[in-house]
């Protein structure tokens, strides 16, 4: 369709035109981080896109972010006594929307990609990122559990190695190393951003969108096809448990929001 149109919202600007549909994650006060209406107005802006016949979608920061987002909002995860990667988290829902949609998401990546951030930029379709970016799984700098389906993101994403040390180390990782490691599909300079991914749309934008769409749900099928018990399910849930109920889990998070560093000790 070539209806123009930006819907209004506060914290996401999203436009449609010519069956591209564009989301801004604008909400720079607080870096992006992926809160609740954050994620609403995510997930409202694409369901507005594929009501409208979009055939791509681009979810991006503002030109020249310096954090395309930082991850969960540390100030919504529950402090204790609850999962806090629980099905209807935000940022489990937005992940489901993203994997689900029938068009292929591109994201397209300026300034750092942090925890939660990381995974729903790897439940996209494609990455385009510019060469300061960089990537970090911070679940062990918080003493957050992760849930099993986003470790199996995480896993389709990279090489068991590469998962283990990004895991373990918290640390971040550049855009042209995950590149190197097939994570993302390009790193570009800064002025080539926009080109590079305007390219990516045009090309997939003329294809059979109900081909793309399929193969889009076959490879979501595929990739999560795991045979887990519900005995194995229900162990892993309870080791997950013991690790939210924890006093690390909760100076993980006391340590974030006073600003220092966390003293972990195991209990
Ligand atoms: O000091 P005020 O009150 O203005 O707030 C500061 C930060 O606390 C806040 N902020 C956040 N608030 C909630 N959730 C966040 N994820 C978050 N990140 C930042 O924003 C204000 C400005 O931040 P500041 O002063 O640190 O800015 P900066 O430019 O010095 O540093 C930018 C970052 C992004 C490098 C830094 O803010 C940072 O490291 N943020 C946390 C990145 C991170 O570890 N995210 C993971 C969140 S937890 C999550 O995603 C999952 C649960 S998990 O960990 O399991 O993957």
């Amino acid at each position: 369709s070539h209806c123009m149109g930006v819907i209004p919202m506060s914290l996401v600007i999203a436009e449609l035109e010519d069956s591209i549909g564009t989301i801004t994650m604008n909400h720079l006060r607080k870096h992006n981080a992926l809160n609740e209406i954050l994620i609403e107005e995510i997930i409202a802006a694409l369901k507005h896109f594929k009501k409208h016949g979009a055939r791509v979608v681009i979810l991006r920061a503002p030109p020249g972010a310096k954090i395309w987002s930082a991850g969960h909002d540390v100030k919504e995860l529950p402090l204790t006594r609850r999962d806090p990667l629980g099905w209807d988290d935000p940022l489990r829902m937005v992940i489901r929307q993203l994997e689900t949609l029938p068009m292929p998401v591109i994201a397209m990546i300026e300034g750092g990609v942090w925890g939660g951030a990381c995974e729903m930029a790897l439940a996209c379709d494609m990455i385009v990122a510019t060469s300061d970016v960089s990537f970090a799984i911070t679940p062990a700098k918080l003493g957050v559990p992760y849930n099993i389906t986003g470790v199996l993101n995480f896993m389709n994403a990279t090489s068991r190695m590469i998962l283990r040390e990004m895991a373990f180390t918290a640390q971040p990782i550049s855009a042209a190393r995950a590149e190197r490691l097939g994570m993302i599909n390009y790193v570009v300079e800064k002025e080539e951003l926009e080109q590079r991914v305007h390219t990516l749309a045009q090309q997939i934008k003329q294809n059979a969108p109900l081909s793309i769409s399929v193969i889009k749900e076959e490879l979501r099928i595929m990739e999560s096809a795991h045979s887990v018990t519900p005995r194995m399910f229900e162990r892993l849930q309870g080791l997950r448990r013991a690790v939210y109920d924890s006093q690390d889990y909760q100076e993980g998070l006391s340590a974030f929001l006073e600003k220092r560093k966390p003293q972990f000790t195991g209990e």
